[in-house]
């Protein structure tokens, strides 16, 4: 190819890119939630060409200058800070993304809508009800888009889950039970302040129950009343271990939810199944790209079959591979930040299938009642605020 044919397709090329408007990303953290978010922003701009925007990569903030500055390096950010309120001056920035400790959640990401930007902020989105209600309320008066990081409803598996209960597929579900087990909760050292109060607000109830409440609400429904067993098995820890849960729906469905971070040998398992009178689903993170069905008209099936949730019509497939080319876990932040995007552009809401603040404060009232639950040892019914 002559230099200048290849100078005019190059220069083809970048002017389809240079079609797509920009969208200047703000990150607030570098450490796992800062990784996650930075390596899905920049793989999200070329996974389904072309992107709803393409993420500039503009600013990152921590609090470690040394930390963060090595970040900006690694993941490709034009600058680095450590006060995050230069991300809300940066007139550059449009979107805040908020991977900080739970105790960062509410000031900088009322700040940034304030400032006109929209924001995705992790969960658990408040370290208390009140908190997230509070973050809720200050994001939707500035009337901009806004997201909670409830990453889980884009695995592939649990969006095709939500799309057969749609269809009716599962007919009306009668039972849900979830865990959510890790065990690296047994070292303190690590994460550190995860297991402080005032920077975590919860231990496993925030960090993991919050996904198995969201995951409930997004595929059964309301949650009504819980009556739950909080524990600390750890001496001297200030934050809680465990929970185990039942659960009430607004459609009368019942359940368990359980959550801990004390499951030898469990590393990352989420495990849900729904039961319901046409059939059963049922998930394991750990077998991320596997949704299990049984059809109630498959009884001379016998048994549950393995759908590998990698078909054409299968959801984020444009994403991904061919069929049978399994996705990961950094694979749902692509689609999480895909459909922001696509909802900031004017393409879609964020909801029902992205989770929105409300949907981070909902959860925070759950998880409040176990709390209250099992110190009152009485089942508590939830009565959710509205702005
Ligand atoms: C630690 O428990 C953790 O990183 C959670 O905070 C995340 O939300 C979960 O996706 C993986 O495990």
């Amino acid at each position: 190819m002559s230099d200048e044919k290849a100078k005019r397709t190059g220069a083809r090329r970048h002017e389809a890119a240079a079609k797509v408007p920009e969208i200047g990303v703000g990150m607030l953290g570098y450490a796992f939630m800062g990784k996650a978010h930075s390596s899905a922003l920049r793989r999200l701009a070329y996974a389904a060409w072309p992107p709803p925007l393409v993420p500039r990569l503009v600013a990152i903030a921590g609090r470690n200058a040394e930390q963060v500055a090595g970040a900006a390096e690694r993941f490709g950010y034009e600058r680095w800070t450590t006060d995050w309120r230069d991300l809300v001056a940066d007139p550059q920035i449009q979107l805040l993304s908020n991977g900080g400790p739970n105790s960062l959640h509410a000031e900088p990401t009322i700040a940034a809508a304030e400032a006109g930007k929209h924001v995705l902020c992790e969960k658990p989105l408040g370290r208390s009800a009140e908190e997230s209600y509070e973050i809720w309320r200050g994001v939707a008066a500035a009337e901009v888009k806004h997201m909670c990081g409830f990453n889980y409803r884009f695995v592939p598996a649990v969006r095709l889950a939500r799309e057969l209960i749609e269809a009716g597929e599962v007919g009306e579900i009668r039972h849900f039970r979830a865990r959510y087990m890790q065990d690296w909760g047994v070292d303190d050292t690590r994460q550190a302040w995860r297991f402080d109060p005032e920077q975590a607000g919860s231990g496993a109830i925030g960090d993991l129950a919050s996904h198995v409440v969201d995951l409930a609400r997004f595929l059964v429904g309301e949650i009504g009343s819980v009556s739950a067993l909080v524990r600390t098995f750890v001496p001297e820890r200030r934050v809680d271990d465990a929970v185990e849960a039942t659960v009430e729906f607004h459609s009368g469905a019942i359940g368990t939810i359980e959550a801990t971070r004390l499951a030898l040998g469990r590393r990352n398992a989420f495990q849900w199944e729904i039961n319901g009178t046409e059939g059963s689903l049922a998930f394991d993170l750990e077998r991320l790209n596997e949704l299990r069905v049984f059809r109630a008209d498959d009884l001379r099936a016998r048994g549950f079959k393995t759908v590998l949730v990698t078909e054409p019509d299968h959801p984020f497939a444009e994403f991904a591979w061919p069929p049978g080319h399994i996705v990961g876990w950094g694979d749902t932040f692509v689609y999480e930040f895909h459909h922001f995007l696509s909802a900031i552009a004017g393409e879609r809401s964020v909801a029902p299938y992205g989770a929105t603040l409300e949907d981070g404060y909902r959860a925070a009232e759950v998880c409040d009642a176990f709390v209250s639950s099992s110190r009152s040892g009485r089942r508590e019914k939830i009565v959710y605020r509205t702005l």
